[in-house]
Formats: structure tokens, C-alpha cells, sequence
């Protein structure tokens, strides 16, 4: 309410709608909070402050003067490195663990203990369970899906707690040359769970102390993440509750409903708000929730759990994490709903200034205040409609009621097969289109821009500037995550995006095929979907060997959370190239600065930068796009680079 006015919070003008609310009300943000904490500790954004053990902490001078080691000798090299990469684990861990919840879930239904479809829970989705089945190398002769579904689901199981061997997708899905990088570096790795393990004992005081081998342990933990924990968490969440279908919906604030029982799902596993978007169409409850006097129940999604529900229910997003308290601010939220991963505990004192009710629903995320009921898939359905029935029973008890005007239409729903069905034709599912396309100069290359909202830098602007000077430039983007929402606001996930700002070869490729220049490829774990895309690129031939060689890129620019650090971490490990800003903490070491953005490249192929201005990191993407396609000797660009008109 103070210094916050003084700087750009949101170019989203819904969001600058509710803040200007807040700020007259004198209602604190997260925004707020962040100044608050103005000016921040030098030694900690640089990386150079380590509290691993009691001896510390301990804090390395970045100038002349002062200490260059920690008590027990370490560099600010080692320091960085250890810090960092205890953040590539903890991120590796969200996801897997997430992934995990989701494997079990399928097991749980498959033995019908879930109460089979009493209880909502089916396999929607056989056919991918086939597929996987065969890609596997298990038989399903003679057997039920629910029997292949139990086979697979152990298997599945078993990639967390092996302890030898490697991980199953990267030799089953990525290319050998890159197979063979992998081994030579060791690191694939051997399971989920171990990596973790052992980066924490490598991280311990007194152990491993050569930045170097740090950072390559901290690839091999989150190779475990993006070529199984998420993977999995993809494949068998397709399987659970269907694989998506290109999908149109609406989002913004603005999708809050005036006159119905607005649920709003927070938080990252689609198990419980699947059930609780089910629920919402209950007859019993819309009944319950007419005589209460609203029309309806609207179920919508903030963050990745609001990604879930849009590819595959077609649910409507209310917005990305910097929404979550201004949706609460509307007065319109009957119910906010959370899981696990993204939720501000700053949510529950919030909700208190308005009528809604904060339900917390896993035993893994409690917040003080907040009402919990507890998920199990044996209950789902009975739970799910328990919270609509809270939220259908507060409608009454709305305050005033503010909701910004503003949703955008958008498409979501791409996978791996169904958008390059869309490009192959109709029933030829191939890459061939797309890769004919890169290496005849229509298009430059593919870029992937994913990742959070961060409160140091204005909401959604460094997304929306990125993603337009990409495709101005031809670069095909597909997105995730908050910067998936950020981008769908501003209308970039409409197939009309491509004639108003997208290159003339993008553009062409966008009106034939009738697809948007930004795709929508899901939430933060479906970005190992992306990876499989680049696999199928290689595979289909004439893009080069090894997924380095492909003219692709990668970005967080307004990254949050550890879950951001580690998706950079096995992009990199995979080959790509890497913008991250906010910079991780390593720039008080410029030994580990270089390894990172220089250095690393021999080493895998991909290499990070920090660059904090999105036109210069995407104009860096578009060299290093371009650098690749001269190395396979591409044809030149068809098409000059068209200038986006920001303003329409
Ligand atoms: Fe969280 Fe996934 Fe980041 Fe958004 S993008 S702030 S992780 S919800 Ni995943
Ligand atoms: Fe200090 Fe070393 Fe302990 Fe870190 S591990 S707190 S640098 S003594």
C-alpha cells in the first residue's frame, strides 16, 4: 500500500483492477510483502550465505576485504553449488512426489479399493495405458486393463526406490546419440528417490566440495524428475483421467461468476479438484445451490491445478499464482480450495477480510486457520462433494462483490500426438510437417517459455514480452504452467494471436493447420512433454542426432519456486539452452557462474543464461536458435522478422 505503488506491479489489467481495491481498502498483498522485505541480504541473493551446518552460518565477502571461506574451508563456489543444487532436489522432490501420488492413485483404482467408479475414479484413458503398455515391453494378452494398469502401476512404482540400473524413459524415448552423452556423464539416474538422497548427502557438511561434480549430481537428481517423477506424473495422469483434446475455455478473473457458487482450486494434483469439477455437477448440489439463490456452481483453477482441469474438463482459469489472493479480494470466492505446492499461507489471514472459506485437503500442506479435510482416493467423491457443499452453503454470506470484467477466450489441450496430429494431418500423427518446416526456413525453430510469476518483477511482462518477440521471430512457443495463464490472458493462446503478431512463416503454418503460435502444453510436470516432442523432432530425421543439435530453446523468465530451478536443470542436462531470471543464487561465485552459463555447454550440450530483459534473453534464445540451425545447415530464414506491435 506504500512503496508498491511506486513500481509496475501487473501488466494485467484485471489484476491492476483488484489492487487498486486492495490499496483503498488497505488490504496487504503479496506485493506489499515484498517490499517489506526491501533491502534484501546481499549474501543471500548472491548465494554466498551457508547455514548447512551449526557451525555457521557462514558468509563469503564478495569484496577485497573480508572472509573468501566459510569456517570449515568452503568457497563460495562450493557454498553456491551446494545450496543450489539442494534446491534442484527439493524441486525434483514436488514434482515426483506429486507424480507418485498419481501412479498410487491409479493402482488404488485399478485394485478397486478406490470404490471403483462409485468413488469417480476410473481409467479414462485404456488406450494410453496400451500404448505405455507396449512401449514398456509388458504383455497384455489375456489380460484386463485393470490388470495392466496394476502391472504398470508397480513398475511404475519402482522407478522412485530403485537403487541400481537407470531410470526406464530416457533410453526407451531419447535419442542414442544423446543415450550415450548421458552415460558417458553418468547421469541417468538410477531412481528418483536415491538422486535426492544423495544430493543431500553429497550437500552435507564436510562432503562434496568441487562445484563441478556438485552440479553434475544436481543433473543426474533432476534427470529424475523430468524423465520419470513428472513423466510418470504425465503418462499416468493421461491414463487416469483421459489423455487432453484441444480444448477451448476462458481466463481471468473476469470468469468469476456474480451470481453462482465460485469455487476456486489452488494448488498442483488434479486428483482431488477432477472430482470436485464432477461433483459440481451433481444434481442434489446445483439444487442445494438454487435455493440458496445462486444459478449455478462454477469449479475454476489457479496455478497448475487450474492447468489440470483446463486440459481435460475444459474448466475455466481464474488466474496464475499472483491471482490467488487478488480472486479472495473480489468477494466472490465462496470456496478456495488448495492441495499441495504454490499456495501462499498468506491466503488463510487474507480470506478472513472476506467471506471465503480456505480448505486445505492434504495432510502434506496444513495451514494454520484454514479449515482441513482431508483427501483419500477412497473417499474422493464423497469428500469433493462435502467442500461443494461448504461452498454452495457460504454463498449466502458474500460481502460486497467485485469482479474485473476481463476473460479471454483461449485453446488449450496440446500433447505430444494431438498437435502434431493437427500438423500431420488429420490421421497422420507425425512430425514430419514440423521438422519440413524448420528446415526449410518457415520456421526457426521451437521454443519452450514455462515457469511461475514472480513478485519482484511485473506480473506477466517479461512472459507476454518473450513470447512475442519469439514468435515475431517465427519461433513456435509452447508454454506451461503460470506463464501458460499469463500468456492465454493476454490473448496469445488464440489461433487470431498468430496474424497479429506472429512472423509470416509461423503465421502461415498457424492458419493451415488452425492451431494457435503459442501452444498450451499443460501444467509444470507436463513439461516433460516437451521433452518428448524434441524426441520425436530427432527421431523423424534431418534435425541432426542428439537433442542438443535441435534449433530449440528454452525460458523461466519470471521464475518463483525450486520446481522452475530444477525443469532449467534437466532441460540443461538434455541439451538446451536456458534462459532463467530472476538469476539463481550463484552469482557471488564467478567460477560456478561461468560453469553455468559457459563452461557447460562441452559438458551437455546446454548451458543457462540470467538475463533479466526478456526482449534481450529472447533475442539470446533466437541466436542460439540460429547457431543450431547453421550447424545443420538449415536453409536461411524465408521471412524477415516482423516487429510486434505491443500495442494491439
Ligand atoms: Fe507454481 Fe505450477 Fe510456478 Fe505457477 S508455474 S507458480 S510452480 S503453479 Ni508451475
Ligand atoms: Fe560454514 Fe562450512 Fe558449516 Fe557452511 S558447512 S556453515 S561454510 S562451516
Amino acid at each position: 500500500m506504500t512503496t508498491s505503488l511506486k513500481r509496475k506491479r501487473t501488466v494485467d489489467p484485471a489484476a491492476q483492477k483488484v489492487l487498486a481495491e486492495t490499496d483503498a481498502a488497505g488490504i496487504e498483498t503479496a506485493y506489499d510483502r515484498h517490499d517489506e522485505q526491501e533491502p534484501r541480504c546481499g549474501f543471500g541473493e548472491l548465494g554466498i550465505c551457508c547455514r548447512i551446518c551449526e557451525m555457521g552460518p557462514c558468509r563469503i565477502s564478495p569484496f577485497d576485504k573480508g572472509p573468501k571461506r566459510g569456517i570449515c574451508g568452503a568457497t563460495a563456489a562450493t557454498i553456491a553449488a551446494r545450496h543450489l543444487i539442494r534446491q534442484v532436489a527439493a524441486g525434483a522432490a514436488a514434482h515426483s512426489d506429486h507424480g507418485h501420488d498419481i501412479v498410487n492413485t491409479l493402482l488404488h483404482t485399478a485394485k478397486g479399493t478406490a470404490k471403483g467408479t462409485a468413488q469417480g475414479f476410473a481409467i479414462k484413458s485404456p488406450e494410453r495405458l496400451y500404448e505405455l503398455a507396449a512401449e514398456w515391453g509388458i504383455s497384455t494378452e489375456k489380460k484386463s486393463v485393470e490388470e495392466i494398469a496394476r502391472e504398470m502401476a508397480d513398475l511404475a512404482l519402482k522407478e522412485f526406490t530403485n537403487q541400481e540400473g537407470e531410470i526406464r524413459y530416457p533410453t526407451l524415448r531419447a535419442p542414442k546419440a544423446t543415450v550415450d552423452r548421458w552415460r558417458r556423464l553418468g547421469i541417468i539416474p538410477v531412481g528418483i528417490e536415491h538422486e535426492i538422497v544423495e544430493t543431500l548427502h553429497r550437500t552435507h557438511e564436510g562432503v562434496d566440495a568441487d562445484y563441478k561434480n556438485l552440479i553434475m549430481h544436481g543433473l543426474r537428481t533432476a534427470m529424475g524428475d523430468g524423465w520419470a517423477g513428472s513423466m510418470l506424473a504425465t503418462d499416468f495422469g493421461d491414463v487416469l483421467f483421459g489423455t487432453p483434446e484441444a480444448v477451448r475455455s476462458q481466463v481471468n478473473l473476469g470468469v468469476l461468476k456474480k451470481d453462482e457458487v465460485n469455487i476456486v482450486v489452488h494448488g498442483h494434483e488434479p486428483t482431488l479438484s477432477e472430482m470436485v469439477v464432477a461433483a459440481s455437477r451433481d444434481p442434489e448440489l446445483i439444487k442445494l445451490a438454487k435455493e440458496k439463490g445462486a444459478k449455478g456452481i462454477l469449479v475454476g483453477g489457479i496455478c497448475c491445478t487450474a492447468n489440470e482441469i483446463l486440459m481435460r474438463q475444459g474448466a475455466p482459469v481464474v488466474g496464475n499464482f499472483l491471482h490467488q489472493e487478488l480472486a479472495v479480494a473480489t468477494g466472490a470466492v465462496d470456496v478456495m480450495l488448495v492441495d499441495v505446492q504454490c499456495i501462499m499461507p498468506a491466503l488463510v489471514e487474507h480470506a478472513q477480510r472476506f467471506h471465503t472459506k480456505v480448505i486445505t485437503t492434504s495432510k502434506k500442506a496444513k495451514i494454520p486457520g484454514a479449515t482441513h479435510i482431508q483427501f483419500d482416493e477412497h473417499t474422493a467423491y464423497d469428500t469433493a462433494k462435502e467442500i461443494v457443499k461448504i461452498a454452495v452453503e457460504n454463498f449466502p454470506n458474500r460481502g460486497p462483490v467485485n469482479i474485473p470484467d476481463e476473460k479471454t477466450d483461449l485453446v488449450a489441450g496440446f500433447t505430444v500426438r494431438n498437435t502434431f496430429t493437427h500438423l500431420g494431418g488429420r490421421y497422420r500423427a507425425t512430425f514430419r510437417p514440423l521438422n519440413d518446416a524448420i528446415i526449410s526456413g518457415r520456421l526457426r525453430g521451437v521454443a519452450a517459455v514455462i515457469g511461475c510469476n514472480n513478485v519482484k518483477k511485473t506480473q506477466d511482462e517479461s512472459h507476454l514480452a518473450m513470447v512475442r518477440e519469439l514468435i515475431a521471430h517465427d519461433v513456435l512457443v509452447v508454454m506451461t504452467g503460470c506463464a501458460a495463464t499469463a500468456c492465454a490472458k493476454a490473448g496469445l493462446l488464440q489461433p487470431e494471436a498468430a496474424a497479429k503478431w506472429a512472423g509470416k512463416g509461423l503465421q502461415e503454418i498457424c492458419e493451415a493447420v488452425g492451431i494457435p503460435p503459442v501452444l498450451h502444453l499443460g501444467s509444470c510436470v507436463d513439461n516433460s512433454r516437451v521433452l518428448v516432442a524434441l524426441c520425436e523432432m530427432i527421431r523423424e530425421g534431418g534435425l541432426g542426432q542428439e537433442l542438443a543439435d535441435l534449433p530449440i530453446a528454452g525460458a523461466a523468465p519470471e521464475a518463483m519456486c525450486e520446481k522452475a530451478i530444477v525443469i532449467g536443470f534437466y532441460c540443461v542436462a538434455s541439451g538446451a539452452y536456458v534462459n532463467y531470471s530472476p538469476a539463481m543464487r550463484v552469482l557471488g561465485s564467478s567460477e560456478l557462474t561461468k560453469f553455468l552459463t559457459e563452461d557447460i555447454e562441452e559438458v551437455t550440450g546446454g548451458k543457462f543464461s540470467f538475463e533479466g530483459d526478456p526482449i534481450k534473453a529472447a533475442r539470446l534464445m533466437i541466436a542460439h536458435i540460429d547457431k543450431k540451425r547453421e550447424a545443420l545447415k538449415l536453409r536461411p530464414m524465408m521471412y524477415a522478422p516482423v516487429t510486434p506491435d505491443i500495442t494491439k
